[in-house]
């Protein structure tokens, strides 16, 4: 791996980001929302690569895809985050730092988004703070990378 590499994974329904429920999940689209998030990185010579699928299998994929391939890992997994053991068990064999991050506060919705099986395995969580909560996930990442030897 030459060039640093943070991947970025958005799960269901986040293709709609923008487009439906503003009041929730703000107006930013997800192609917006990817775009900043490749600026933010490369401000600070690394490479952001953005995916986003409604599919778990996928997600799983692109997790086990990180091995060779990025040094850090950001995933919203979107509802995923509440009922996948799978995602969780996928996370826990990457052997590189995934920071969970939901745009929403889940601690303040409904009962059944405060458990997230992501955030057992996951290095740290953001959540509540809008596309932010995204550029400070990559600010994080950078930190501990760099500092890593
Ligand atoms: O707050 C978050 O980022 C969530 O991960 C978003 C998920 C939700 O199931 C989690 O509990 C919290 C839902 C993503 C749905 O995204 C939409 C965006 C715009 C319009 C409709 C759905």
């Amino acid at each position: 791996m030459n060039a640093k590499k943070i991947l970025v994974i958005n799960g269901p329904n986040l293709n709609l980001l923008g487009l439906r429920q503003p009041e929730v999940y703000g107006s930013t689209t997800l192609a917006e929302l990817e775009e900043h998030c490749r600026v933010h990185g490369a401000t600070m010579g690394f490479e952001v690569d953005c995916r986003q699928s409604n599919h778990e299998g996928t997600i799983i994929d692109w997790l086990h895809e990180t091995r060779g391939t990025s040094h850090g890992i950001i995933l919203n997994a979107g509802a995923y985050s509440h009922t996948s053991v799978a995602i969780m068990d996928a996370i826990a064999s990457v052997e590189r730092p995934v920071i969970e991050v939901h745009l929403s506060n889940i601690h303040a919705r409904e009962e059944f988004r405060h458990t997230s099986f992501v955030s057992k395995v996951a290095k740290g969580m953001i959540c509540g703070l809008g596309t932010t909560g995204y550029m400070l996930a990559i600010d994080a990442l950078v930190d501990m990378l760099e500092h890593e030897k």
